[in-house]
Order: structure tokens, then C-alpha cells, then sequence
């Protein structure tokens, strides 16, 4: 009798050990490279935006032929965040400037968020709303916008004659005043196009108009309004909050103050269609740094414990008419 062992494959321990090792340097590595990359994976690519507001039109990148021009936009807000503006406010000079271009040359966009607000960027040919936007035009995302200071660049080269509008593609912005003209091509020669330029450039200004009654309501709400509310557990982030308005009755997180003990759990429910932060500090002062849920979408949740008493005031980066106010006992 003999044996066959010449199939039979051996091993040892110090064999099994190097194999593990070399299996979790693996899942390490690739730990590492997935989560590196996780704004990405959390990101939406501007062709599905742009579908999703259904507009497929200018979507592809035109060739570019011609000259080069250089735009530096500053994303700026007025102190009462209800007007938003490229480089100036509105009646000042460089407001929101219109771009001439001919068919093929390029824009390069050098933008940069000199506001406090989050804001996002990109080119659409569509006159209203926030989609449409043309791929390489845009910078950063409403999902995952440049922040205080950030800065970026895109390109946009004109395919075809027309009007075009840069914006801020966060939602509402655009209607609070980000938005500029692009002029490609003689638009003149096109009957119904020449009267177009007026109206759209002079459109935002209905939209500065508004605010000014608000603004005198602004400081008597804040007297207004000390008493915090009895509370339970959550704090509601209403429909519609995203659009200026809901400030004026301390409306935007309800209830707007709320008075809880030391290490007790607050909940916040984002119970609007659009994505919101929490923020601790105020608006015109900034980030505090004693909790930023950071952007939580529709129907997301955001919870804080707070140890210390105090008072803790809050805020909207997104819209930052959006305040409240806890007290820690
Ligand atoms: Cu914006």
C-alpha cells in the first residue's frame, strides 16, 4: 500500500499568519482609498442635476475656437442675507456683470465664497431655476457646496449663439439675486432675442426691492421673541424654511428657543425639502464651534447633547435667516 500525497498541500502557522497580515493590509488600503474619496461617492455628477431638472439641452461641452476670457466672481451676501450678488450689491458697480462672448471662445470662472453662506456655481441656458447646468461649468455642488472661503474654477465655452446665466446653484439662491447674464454671439441679429437682455438683466431686481420692509421687522423680532418654549425633544425644521420669510415670526426652527438641562439629547428634524446645517453662533459673527451638524438633507436628523449651561444661539449656513436659540440650565 502506498500513499498519494503528492495533492496534498501543507502549510504553517507562520504561513497563515503572513497570509492574514497581507489579507488586512488589503482591506486597510482599500479602507483608506474608499473612504479618501467619500465626498465623491456622496456626491451627485452634474449630468444627473441636470436631467433631474429636465434639461438635457447645451448639456455637452462646445469646442472651444476662439479667445479666452477670465472672470473672477466673489459670492457676497448683504448683511441681512436676504440680498445675494455676484462681486457687488445690487446698484453698486461690477454687480453681477454681464459677460460678451462670441461662439466658441471660453469663460474661465475664478470664483471664491467671500460670504458666509454655503454657495455653489455653474452655467445653465434655462431663465429660471437651478438646473440645466453645463457639464465643466460648474463648482462644487448644493449637495456639497464651497464653504466660507473656499474657491474654485470651471470653464464654459459657448456652443451656440443664445443667452446663457451664471447662477448659484444652491436652491432659492439664484431668486435672492445670484445670477448674471452671458451674452454669446451677436444676439442681436436675433429678432426675438434683442429685447431679452433688458428684462433679464433688470429681472433680480424685484428681488432687492422686497427686502427692505423686512429689514426694519428684523430687530423687533429678535426682542421679541425671549421666551423659550416648554420642549419636547424636537426641534422642527419647517417646509418652506429655505425661502426668506419664515424669520419674521421665528418660524425657521420651531420652537425658535428652547430651554433644556445639561446633557440632555435636542433633536433636529429636517422636515423641509431642502438640505439645512445647525450651526452654533450666529449668522454675522460665524461658527462658534459648539456643534455644526454640517449639510443634512431632507428628512435627515442632527442630535446634540450640550454639558455646559449657557446660551447657545444657532443658525442656517445654508439660509442664515434662519435662527434659534437653546438655553442650557
Ligand atoms: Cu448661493
Amino acid at each position: 500500500m502506498s500513499h498519494d500525497n503528492s495533492q496534498i498541500y501543507r502549510t504553517t502557522s507562520s504561513r497563515v499568519g503572513k497570509m492574514m497580515i497581507i489579507m488586512l493590509g488589503i482591506c486597510l488600503v482599500g479602507g483608506i482609498v474608499f473612504f479618501s474619496m467619500w465626498d465623491y461617492w456622496i456626491s451627485i455628477p452634474p449630468p444627473v442635476v441636470a436631467m433631474m431638472a429636465g434639461s438635457s439641452d447645451h448639456a455637452a461641452p462646445a469646442a472651444f475656437t476662439g479667445d479666452t476670457i477670465t472672470q473672477v466672481l466673489h459670492f457676497i451676501e448683504s448683511p441681512d442675507f436676504r440680498t445675494l450678488a455676484f462681486n457687488a450689491l445690487p446698484g453698486e458697480s461690477d454687480h453681477n456683470p454681464t459677460i460678451n462672448m462670441s461662439v466658441g471662445d471660453k469663460v474661465i470662472f475664478n470664483v471664491d465664497n467671500a460670504g458666509k453662506s454655503f454657495h455653489s456655481f455653474g452655467v445653465t441656458s434655462n431663465d429660471e431655476g437651478f438646473g440645466g447646468i453645463i457639464s465643466g461649468s460648474a463648482i462644487a455642488l448644493a449637495t456639497n457646496p464651497l464653504k466660507p472661503g473656499q474657491s474654485g474654477t470651471s470653464e464654459f465655452i459657448a456652443g451656440e449663439e443664445g443667452i446663457y446665466y451664471y447662477i448659484c446653484t444652491i436652491p432659492g439662491h439664484r431668486d435672492q439675486g445670484m445670477v448674471g447674464t452671458i451674452i454669446v454671439g451677436d444676439v442681436a441679429v436675433h429678432g426675438a432675442v434683442i429685447a431679452a437682455p433688458e428684462p433679464v438683466i433688470a429681472a433680480p431686481e424685484p428681488v432687492i426691492a422686497a427686502p427692505e420692509p423686512v429689514v426694519e421687522a428684523a430687530p423687533k423680532v429678535m426682542e421679541a421673541v425671549p421666551e423659550p418654549v416648554e420642549f419636547n425633544g424636537v426641534i422642527s425644521i419647517p417646509q418652506g424654511s429655505g425661502t426668506p420669510g419664515c424669520d419674521e415670526t421665528n418660524e425657521c426652527f420651531i420652537p425658535f428657543h428652547v430651554s433644556v438641562s445639561t446633557g440632555e439629547e435636542i433633536i433636529w428634524s429636517n422636515d423641509d425639502s431642502a438640505a439645512h446645517t445647525v450651526t452654533s453662533g450666529t449668522p454675522s459673527g460665524g461658527s462658534d464651534g459648539n456643534f455644526d451638524s454640517g449639510l443634512f438633507m431632507a428628512g435627515g436628523i442632527f442630535s446634540v447633547t450640550l454639558d455646559e449651561s449657557g446660551e447657545y444661539p444657532y443658525y442656517c449656513m445654508v439660509h442664515p435667516w434662519m435662527i434659534g436659540n437653546i438655553s442650557v440650565n
